[in-house]
C-alpha cells in the first residue's frame, strides 16, 4: 500500500512550534521502540509486543503513518490462536529477558496456540477493531486501507467470536477476565479482595525480571506476583482450555474498562463489516447486550459510576478507580447517568488535584491505600484518560474534555513520555519513553475539539 510516512511532516497549520516539538518527540519515542515488525511498549521492562498496547500504539501511528499502524495490528494477529484468542503478549524470538517468558507460559500445551510466534496464554482488552477503524478514518488513501481491513476482518471477527463464546457467561452478558493481567490494570486495588481469597500453592520457581528495570515501590509486590503465577500455573495445567478454566478459576471478574472497550470495538467492527459489504449485525447485537448488562449490573447509584462485579463472590467491587468513568467512551450511560458521572468527576477530580492537573488517577486519592507512584494504585495513566477524553467529547462535555486534553499534553510536555505519572506532582514514573503514552499524546495533538474547535 501507499507509503504515508510523509504525513509526519504535514502537521495541521494550527500547530505552533511547541506542539510541533512535542509531536516530534512523541514520534521519536515510537520510532525508538519499533522492533522492525512491531512496537515494544518500552525498552528493558517490556521488550515484546503487548495486545492492548498495540491497539493504542496503532491509534497514534494512524495520525501520521497508516502503513505502520496496519503493520502493528497485523503483526499482533500473527500470534492469534486458532480458536480466535488473541494473546496478551506476542514474544519476540530470541529475547528471554522478560518474565514470565515463553517457557513459563508453556502454551504448546494448548492445541490452539501457534508454534511461532510464541505467546502468553491470556488476553487483554479488545481495542483492536477500534484502532483499525480509526486507521481507516485518518488515512489519506482509504481504499488502500480497505484491502488490509479485508485481510484483518476474519481475524478480528474470530477474536470477537472467541470473547463472546468463551468469556460471556450466559445470563450475565458481560465479558469476564480470569487474571488481573487480562484487565491491563495489573495491581489495581480492584482485585485485592478476589486475589486475597487465593491461597497460592506449588508455584514453580520464579525470578522477577521487572525489578532490574523499575523501582520495587513502583511495581506489584512479590505477594501479588505469587498470585499472578498461581493463576498462570492453573491455566497451564488446564492446557489453556477455556471451558475448563471457566469452571476452575478462582478469579472471574466483569470489569468496567474491559467491557467498555468490548462494546465500542463491537460497534467499530460492525462498521468495518459494513465498509466491506459484509454482515456485521451480530457485533452490534453483542455491543447492545453488553451495554444493557452494564447498565443493569454494573451501575452503582450511590457512587454514581460503574463498578466491577466479582463473579466468584457474586458481589460488586465498590473500589473507586479512575476507570469507573470509562463507559462514557462507549455511550453506555443515558444522558441522565452521564450527567451524574460528570458531576462526580468534578467533585472527585476537579477539586482535589492541582489547578493545572485535570485528569483521573488510577485510584481515588481519598482512599487509604492510595499510592501516587505505585503502578495502578494511584498514578495517572494516559490510556485511561484518553478513553475518558473521548467519552466526554461523545456526550458534549467539551469544556471538561478540553481541560483533560490540555492537562495530558502539558504533562507529557513537562515530564516526558512516561508509563505513568504522580497525580499530585506530575512527575513521571515506571518506564520512560513509553510507547502508548507517546502514541495517545500524538492522537490528542491532532484532535481539535472543545475550546480549540470553537476558536479555530
Ligand atoms: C503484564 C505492557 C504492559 C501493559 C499493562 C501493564 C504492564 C505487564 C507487566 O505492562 O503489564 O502484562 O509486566 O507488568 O500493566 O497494562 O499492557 O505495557
Amino acid at each position: 500500500m501507499r507509503e504515508t510516512r510523509e504525513v509526519a511532516h504535514h502537521m495541521p497549520p494550527s500547530f505552533d512550534a511547541a506542539r510541533r516539538d512535542l509531536a516530534r518527540r512523541a514520534r521519536e519515542v515510537l520510532e525508538s521502540n519499533w522492533l522492525g515488525h512491531a512496537t515494544r511498549p518500552a525498552a528493558g521492562l517490556y521488550p515484546h509486543q503487548w495486545s492492548w498496547d498495540a491497539g493504542f500504539i496503532a491509534i497514534g501511528y494512524a495520525r501520521y503513518d497508516t502503513a505502520r499502524a496496519l503493520a502493528e495490528l497485523r503483526s499482533l494477529f500473527r500470534g492469534q490462536w486458532s480458536d480466535g484468542m488473541l494473546p496478551h503478549i506476542v514474544f519476540t524470538d530470541g529475547d528471554d529477558s522478560y518474565f514470565p517468558g515463553p517457557s513459563y507460559w508453556g502454551t504448546e500445551r494448548s492445541p490452539y496456540a501457534p508454534p511461532r510466534p510464541r505467546t502468553s496464554g491470556i488476553i487483554q482488552p479488545p481495542i483492536h477493531a477500534t484502532a483499525a477503524l480509526r486507521t481507516y478514518r485518518h488515512a489519506a488513501d482509504r481504499d488502500a486501507v480497505l484491502s488490509v481491513l479485508e485481510e484483518l476482518m476474519p481475524r478480528l471477527a474470530a477474536w470477537h467470536g472467541y470473547l463472546h463464546r468463551e468469556r460471556v457467561r450466559p445470563g450475565i452478558g458481560l465479558v469476564e477476565i480470569w487474571h488481573p493481567w487480562e484487565s491491563g490494570m495489573d495491581n489495581s486495588p480492584l482485585w485485592d479482595e478476589a486475589l486475597g481469597r487465593i491461597v497460592p500453592a506449588g508455584v514453580r520457581s520464579w525470578v522477577r525480571a521487572d525489578l532490574e528495570h523499575a523501582h520495587p515501590d513502583e511495581r506489584p509486590t512479590d505477594d501479588d506476583y505469587l498470585r499472578y503465577l498461581h493463576l498462570v500455573d492453573l491455566f497451564r495445567d488446564l492446557s489453556y482450555d477455556p471451558c475448563r478454566i471457566r469452571s476452575a478459576t478462582p478469579f472471574a471478574v466483569a470489569d468496567v474498562l474491559m467491557n467498555t472497550l468490548w462494546i465500542e470495538a463491537n460497534r467499530d467492527l460492525a462498521t468495518i463489516a459494513e465498509l466491506l459489504g459484509a454482515d456485521g449485525s451480530r457485533f452490534g447485537d453483542w455491543a447492545d447486550e453488553a451495554a444493557a448488562a452494564m447498565n443493569e449490573l454494573l451501575w452503582d447509584d450511590t457512587l454514581e459510576v460503574f463498578v466491577d462485579f466479582d463473579l466468584v463472590a457474586d458481589a460488586p467491587i465498590c473500589t473507586r478507580v479512575g476507570a469507573a468513568f470509562a463507559p462514557l467512551f462507549a455511550g453506555v450511560p443515558d444522558e441522565g447517568r452521564a450527567a451524574r458521572m460528570v458531576r462526580r468527576l468534578h467533585a472527585e477530580v476537579g477539586e482535589r488535584l492541582t489547578a493545572t492537573t485535570w485528569m483521573v488517577p488510577s485510584f481515588d486519592p481519598a482512599e487509604p491505600g492510595f499510592l501516587p507512584t505505585n503502578y495502578w494504585r494511584g498514578p495517572v495513566w494516559v490510556n485511561v484518560n484518553w478513553v475518558l477524553y473521548q467519552g466526554l467529547c461523545r456526550y458534549g462535555y467539551h469544556t471538561e474534555a478540553a481541560s483533560l486534553r490540555a492537562s495530558l499534553l502539558d504533562l507529557a510536555d513537562r515530564s516526558g513520555f512516561f508509563e505513568h505519572y504522580d497525580p499530585v506532582t506530575g512527575d513521571g514514573h515506571g518506564a520512560d519513553r513509553f510507547a502508548w503514552t507517546a502514541a495517545l499524546v500524538l492522537d490528542l495533538l491532532f484532535e481539535t475539539t472543545g475550546d480549540e474547535a470553537r476558536t479555530a
